[in-house]
């Protein structure tokens, strides 16, 4: 398929070490994707689903050792340690280079190797980025088919060059002792073995997509970010785009589809996905921020995903869709999974594949069950989804997840401090004990997994990009999460999260005022827009409360944790850090 000499003699290299019995080259032909489902059925690797209810999909079932990404197993190896800095965990490249080259020796032997030509980003375009992964799993296929743009025309596009990023995969024995997610971003290479889960083995996403990716805009000049994006278009079809970073599992993929609330969908606003948890973002000749979705599908978390949380996504997943580790029901020969109704399926096997009594207690679905859905089969995408330009950006948007600390919405004052405001992202878990303060996390940009280089170059990465974007995004931060001394959340959340957007997007135009707080903006009470609403003046007051008691509870722990990134935090974090400090006392 290619007379390129890298690609060659690269997997020349990786086949002598695996082994494979036979290499097959994907094409990205459907016919060539409807003969691996069917061998991978035979084998029992996936199972079709009911084809007159859920047309084109199948289910999967992983290791039950192997339901997540490994966040111990992740190695930057980069030939400095500091490089790599003190959050990621560092392997010295040629160590890791020979300790896991004995992980794949032989691996492969009777099996054959698959290699996937695919894009990050529309082929041909200015944000695309090639990449080829090699694996022995056809489920991993079948998947990269669905998540990136797969073809000969990658190969086309590539030409001689030796540009692209070389993955390797192996399922091996799915031994979680000797499982390993490492990155060699000097190298342009990932090497994945002993997984067989969508986040440690589909490598253009949190592999490719983030953490080399990361890298490669640091030095380019350009930002991979753990973002979603969305579109809101106004009565008079003026769109506007947002980007918008949370910690995994916080709810991306349903503020990324969400339903306008009956107030602004009867006077004709609409918002429009395109993407739920990457974004590539570049400078545009306008000196505005671009951004684009450099995936092609949606791998989300399916529990908790119904007609009430997320419509859209659940229409997404109604054909040509691969779901892992959710509840089988025996019956209709269709998936079931926490959340989805309260109807679970009486004769149904549960994620392990064994048979479920869904009256015993047990999750029938694994809580990191996932769907693996095209971004296409979509009913909000938005039409830029496969604009090679992207789309421009109005507004970024961090989001933790704080009981009590965060106000609902409160803006930067600047693009230092809002990207201090991001430095400090953090998102509390809920102690089992009634009352008990949760333990907070840190997670800068929701990249703290995700960052292939020091934490503190990646802050100083945004502070250059800052002052190189003439009309730069204003930077905002929200939490849905607040609760009443119950314990419930107040806010609504979901569909009625567009009212925050909204001022969002107000302040970006300077349409509204906002109260100056010792953290930044906030809405003024009348500008949350709370019609059709459940909620009164005052709890949106109590929504928009800056506690500078608990704020300055917050300070040590925000010290400890740049003290933690280490002496690469920039100056201009700590002169921020210090000036609210400041503000709080004062
Ligand atoms: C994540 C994901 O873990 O998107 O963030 O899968
Ligand atoms: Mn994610």
């Amino acid at each position: 398929m290619t007379n390129n000499k890298y690609v060659l003699d690269w997997i020349n290299e990786m086949a002598a070490m695996t082994q494979p019995d036979k290499i097959v080259w994907i094409d990205g032909t459907e016919a060539q994707a409807e003969e691996l489902r069917a061998e991978a059925c035979s084998t029992g690797e996936i199972s079709k689903l009911n084809q007159e209810l859920l047309p084109g999909c199948y289910l999967h079932r992983t290791a039950i050792n192997d339901v997540a990404r490994v966040e111990d197993r992740t190695f930057i190896c980069t030939s400095k340690k500091e490089d790599a800095g003190n959050i990621n965990n560092w392997m010295d490249p040629s160590e890791c280079y020979a300790k896991l080259s004995k992980l794949y020796a032989g691996s492969m032997k009777g099996r054959t190797m698959y290699v996937i030509p695919y894009s990050m980003g529309i082929v041909g375009s200015d944000f695309a980025k090639y990449g080829i992964e090699l694996t022995d799993s056809i489920y991993v296929v079948l998947n990269m088919l669905i998540m990136t743009r797969v073809g000969t025309n990658v190969l086309e596009a590539l030409g001689d060059d030796a540009g692209f990023i070389k993955g390797l995969h192996a399922r091996a024995d799915i031994d979680e002792a000797n499982r390993y997610i490492c990155h060699f971003p000097e190298d342009n290479t990932i090497w994945s073995v002993n997984s067989g889960y969508g986040g440690n083995v589909l490598l253009g996403k949190k592999c490719f997509a983030l953490r080399i990716a990361s890298y490669l805009g640091r030095k380019e000049g350009w930002m991979a970010e753990h973002m979603l994006i969305l579109g809101i278009e106004a009565p008079n079809g003026d769109v506007k785009y947002i980007c918008a970073a949370f910690p995994s599992a916080c709810g991306k993929t349903n503020l990324a589809m969400l339903i306008p609330p009956e107030f602004y969908k009867s006077k004709g606003y609409k918002v429009w996905c395109v993407g739920d948890d990457i974004s590539w973002l570049r400078i545009g000749s306008d000196g505005r921020l671009w951004a684009v979705n450099p995936e092609n599908g949606f791998f989300g978390v399916a529990p908790g995903t119904n007609v009430k949380s997320n419509p859209n996504a659940l229409a997404t997943t109604m054909k040509n869709t691969i779901f892992t580790n959710v509840v089988e029901n025996l019956d209709n020969n269709t998936v079931w999974w926490e959340g989805l109704d309260k109807n679970p399926p009486k004769n149904a096997r549960n994620w392990k594949g064994e048979v479920w009594d869904c009256t015993d207690g047990s999750k029938g679905a694994h809580p990191n069950s996932r769907f693996t859905a095209m971004a296409t089969n979509c009913p909000c995408l938005s039409d830029k989804f496969n604009d090679p330009a992207g789309v421009p950006i109005s507004a970024i948007v961090f989001g933790g997840r704080r009981a009590k600390t965060a106000p609902l919405v409160y803006q930067s004052t600047s693009w230092q401090n809002g990207t201090f405001v991001g430095s400090i992202m953090a998102s509390e878990t809920t102690a089992a004990a009634a009352g008990a303060v949760g333990v907070v996390r840190r997670d800068p940009m929701a990249m703290r997994p995700f960052v292939g280089y020091d934490m503190g170059d990646y802050f100083k990465h945004w502070l250059d990009m800052g002052k190189k974007i003439p009309n730069a995004p204003k930077i905002f931060h929200v939490n849905w999460f607040r609760t009443d001394d119950e314990g419930h959340f107040i806010w609504p959340g979901f569909g009625d999260n567009m009212r925050v957007l909204m001022w969002i997007l107000a302040r970006c135009e300077g349409a509204v005022d906002a109260r100056e707080t010792a953290i930044g903006y906030v809405p003024y009470v009348k500008d949350i827009e709370i019609a059709g609403l459940d909620i009164d003046e005052k709890t949106i007051e109590g929504l928009l409360q800056v506690d500078t008691a608990l704020w300055k509870e917050d300070i040590p722990g925000i010290r400890a944790f740049y003290e933690q990134v280490g002496d690469r935090v920039p100056a201009e974090l700590y002169e921020e850090l210090n000036a609210l400090e400041a503000r709080l006392n004062g």
